[in-house]
């Protein structure tokens, strides 16, 4: 069982969830995390978008945004370091390229990637002892959806 907030109510929001493949024992466990959280919360709408990794993530976001379809865009990946510095570009670049899709678009696009030295840090955040960052993803979208839509009225 995850964190439970019972102000949080999903009836009203549909969502973009894009997972990416690269690292998919990890990625696979965010997603799990996502859809207990979709089931929770009761969103009435989501759709699944998988994409090759990461460093995709902004560009299938601002897609999505444009759609107009989704109250928010939720992006899990799993960026682990290895032995090159290849990870800090690509998580680095996810990062800031989701966050200029959501000032651009006004859609909120949740920062579900994991950013980690060991894949045995990143399975601690995907369900493991340090809980899962795809339902806490999912938790942030409802309440920054819930939020910019009370703003608008
Ligand atoms: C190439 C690559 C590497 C080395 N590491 C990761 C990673 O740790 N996490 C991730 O999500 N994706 C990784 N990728 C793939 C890139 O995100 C991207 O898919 C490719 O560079 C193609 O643009």
């Amino acid at each position: 069982m995850q964190s439970v907030d019972e102000q949080l109510d999903g009836s009203d929001i549909s969502l973009a969830i894009l997972i990416a493949r690269f690292n998919e024992a990890v990625t696979t466990r965010l997603l799990a995390g996502a859809r207990e959280a979709v089931e929770r919360y009761g969103v009435k709408h989501h759709d699944i978008f998988w994409l090759p990794g990461s460093f995709e993530l902004p560009v299938v976001a601002k897609r999505l945004a444009e759609t107009g379809r989704y109250g928010a865009v939720v992006c899990l990946g799993a960026v682990i370091r290895h032995e090159t510095d290849h990870y800090i570009h690509i998580a680095t670049q996810a990062a800031a390229g989701l966050q200029r899709v959501a000032l651009d678009t006004g859609v909120p696009c949740m920062f579900g990637v994991l950013t980690c030295d060991t894949e045995e840090q990143a399975l601690a955040r995907a369900g493991g002892a340090r809980g899962n960052k795809g339902f806490e993803a999912v938790e942030s979208a409802i309440e920054t959806a819930t939020l910019l839509r009370s703003l608008d009225s």
